[in-house]
């Protein structure tokens, strides 16, 4: 089998084989398809393009020879901030709503309500409640849970006019939201107010759409994305550092394959229990199977694999090309990141792909609601459906390719206080002599455009070999899962500073943080040193980068991200070139007025080379040497 061509489309040999059998077998893939989209809309890429109302769909001609205004007279600027600010909302929502179901499961599991659930971490409840001033004393776990769940909810509407979590972030920052008015109301309020303000005939100067676009991504941030992942550790457990298994090779051959794929830990949680159910691991026995082997995929594999022995079989891109294994029984999804394509590939196999959120259903889907009062009865449902469909794998179809790799994961902000001993200080003291020079966060999707996992892992080779310690989450972190980088041992390419530190304190010069909403645990490590050090998290030698991004959920993490102070390098063009103005004060103007800017760079290397400058920069100015 040629696999030299699909070497131009990933450097992952499990992938490059897969695409190969694709190929081979005459199935369509995301790559097939971007390459009948080319070339793509010039319009649409350069962010030129409006059908914000019916006298429209309106295109402003980047070349000056055509139209400069749409028919309601909006010009490039204000066109290319609206499309911005509405990929914001979107982005903003989609992980906020997955907060709010994770806030709704602890509150039901509060009420009694949904039995299946349990508070794991109580000690996190107990922090959480004095964060938030829930009275403790004499009152129940269950009490205070509900308590907690209840603020937490009203986070999303909340009419006192600042959200909670944001007294996490240093004073000079919150003084800096304050100053520029940008401190979210309310989760819900800011999206809402984007939807309202780039409705025709509403706002229309671009600076104060982009000013509005930092506020709602900051709810996200510092606020719907922060409360999943909180109030997922109090209910499924604070991650720990563990082993566990990358890569299409994960799956076996002869057990029935079920992955979980989609983000919100509700389920996927339900369904690690369903997958142990001895009744169940016998009729895989008599349906021919050795057992049932559940994996995970894109962030819902990385919540299962922060917590469980549950290893991931790949990330964005591999989940046409799991199902091509032909050895996938069923893929079970709920939300976020599901290609509407599954479908048609799982009709060329026997797999079944199961929907289960009555948010998101796909036609040629089997749907199987998912229902938090009886989550484990449903979850056994779904495994059994699972189970049966063995029967009809059709064994000469089967084409696992071998690619597996180790990783350590696990490292919520609690197990990195854990790994240095019980405080940031010896992360402070590496960093103040310059063993570490500084942290870079990778994260975000993966995409065709780029040569899948090249940008996440070129980039953070390039930046352990700087001595930059890197975090990461999302598709970017199963990447370097894949390329063995979340291993110990790949202290080896490190630079002598981090080398050493990583071998002293036993850990991987990449840190698996968690899921796409687990970027907010980067942010409260961030804070927290700005806090040690009291400065703002702009003063830090941070910086950040999404090299693979594609979804509107990235737009409004790299918009947080960069409004919390954190320099961000973006590895494919955001749709914000058609107009100077807005491209100009995202990547130089937005420095004097939040403290950072974005940058885009395709290339990783010279990305690292950015973000070094960037750190450097940062010491100096911190008067380190
Ligand atoms: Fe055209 Fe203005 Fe309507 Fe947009 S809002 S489609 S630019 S008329
Ligand atoms: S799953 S948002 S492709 S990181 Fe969170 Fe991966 Fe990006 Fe989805």
């Amino acid at each position: 089998m040629s696999q030299n061509k699909h070497a131009q489309k990933s450097i992952d040999p499990a992938s490059q084989t897969m695409l190969a059998r694709a190929e081979q077998e005459g199935v369509e893939t995301a790559w097939d398809r971007l390459h009948k989209q080319e070339p793509q809309c010039g319009f649409g890429m350069l962010g030129l393009c409006c059908r914000n109302c019916n006298m429209g769909p309106c295109r402003i001609d980047p070349f000056g020879d055509g139209p400069e205004r749409g028919v309601c007279g909006a010009n490039a600027d204000t066109i290319v901030a609206r499309n911005l600010l509405r990929a914001i909302a979107a982005g903003a929502a989609a992980h906020s709503d997955h907060g709010r179901d994770i806030v709704e499961a602890l509150l039901h599991a509060a009420e009694g309500k949904a039995p299946d659930y349990e508070i794991k971490d109580k000690e996190k409840l107990a922090a959480l409640a004095q964060e938030l001033k829930v009275p403790r004393e004499g009152r129940s776990e269950k009490e205070i849970a509900l308590d907690v769940a209840r603020k937490a909810l009203d986070e999303f509407g909340t009419s006192k006019g600042h959200l909670e979590l944001l007294e996490r972030a240093p004073s000079q920052r919150k003084e800096r939201w304050g100053e520029l008015g940008i401190t979210p109301r309310g989760i819900d309020r800011e999206i809402v107010e984007i939807m309202h303000r780039t409705h025709i005939g509403v706002d229309t100067d671009y600076v104060n759409l982009i000013l509005q676009g930092l506020r709602a991504a900051i709810s996200d941030g510092w606020g719907g994305s922060m409360w999943a992942t909180e109030l997922s550790d109090v209910l499924f457990g604070t991650p720990e550092p563990h082993r566990g298994e990358s890569n299409l090779g994960v799956l076996k051959e002869d057990e029935v394959n079920i992955i979980v794929h989609g983000h919100e830990p509700t389920l996927s949680e339900m369904i690690v229990l369903a997958a142990k159910d001895p009744q169940l691991i016998e009729l895989a026995r008599a349906k021919g199977a050795q057992g049932i082997n559940l994996c995970g995929m894109c962030c819902t594999g990385n919540e299962l694999l922060m917590r469980h022995d549950v290893p991931i079989a790949g990330n964005f891109l591999q989940q046409e090309l799991a199902i091509i294994t032909g050895a996938v029984e069923a893929m079970i999804v709920d939300v976020q990141c599901i290609m509407p394509a599954l479908t048609d590939v799982a009709g060329c196999y026997h797999t079944k792909i199961i929907s289960t959120s009555p948010k998101a259903k796909f036609s040629g889907a089997q749907h199987v609601a998912f229902d938090e009062e009886k989550a484990l009865e449903a979850a056994l449902e779904i495994v059994r459906i699972a189970v049966e469909n063995f029967t009809y794998r059709n064994k000469d179809k089967v084409f696992i390719p071998s690619d597996k790799m180790e990783f350590v994961a696990g490292f919520s902000t609690e197990a990195i206080i854990s790994a240095l001993g019980g405080s940031l200080d010896p992360l402070l003291d590496a960093i103040k002599e310059g063993n570490i020079k500084g942290i870079a966060a990778i994260v975000g999707c993966n995409n065709p455009k780029i040569k899948h996992d090249y940008g996440h892992v070129a980039l953070a080779e390039e930046l352990i070999a700087r001595d930059i310690l890197v975090v990461e989450t999302g598709c970017a972190a199963i990447a370097s899962a894949k390329a063995g980088l979340l291993l110990p041992e790949a202290a080896a390419k490190a630079g002598p500073g981090l080398k050493a530190v990583c071998e002293a304190l036993q850990i991987p010069p990449v840190l698996h943080m968690g899921s796409c909403v687990d970027i907010s645990r980067i942010l409260v490590v961030a804070a927290a040193v700005a806090k040690a050090l009291d400065v703002d998290i702009s003063a830090l030698p941070l910086a950040g980068a999404a090299p693979e991004w594609m979804s509107e959920k990235a737009v409004s993490i790299g918009t947080y991200v960069i409004g919390s102070g954190i320099f961000t390098v973006l590895g494919t063009v955001p749709p914000v070139l058609g107009s100077s103005n807005v491209a100009a004060l995202l990547t130089k103007g937005a420095d004097d007025v939040i403290g950072a800017t974005f940058a885009v760079e395709e290339d990783p290397l010279k990305a690292a080379a950015l973000m070094e400058e960037h750190i450097n920069a940062k010491r100096s100015g911190l008067g380190l040497p």
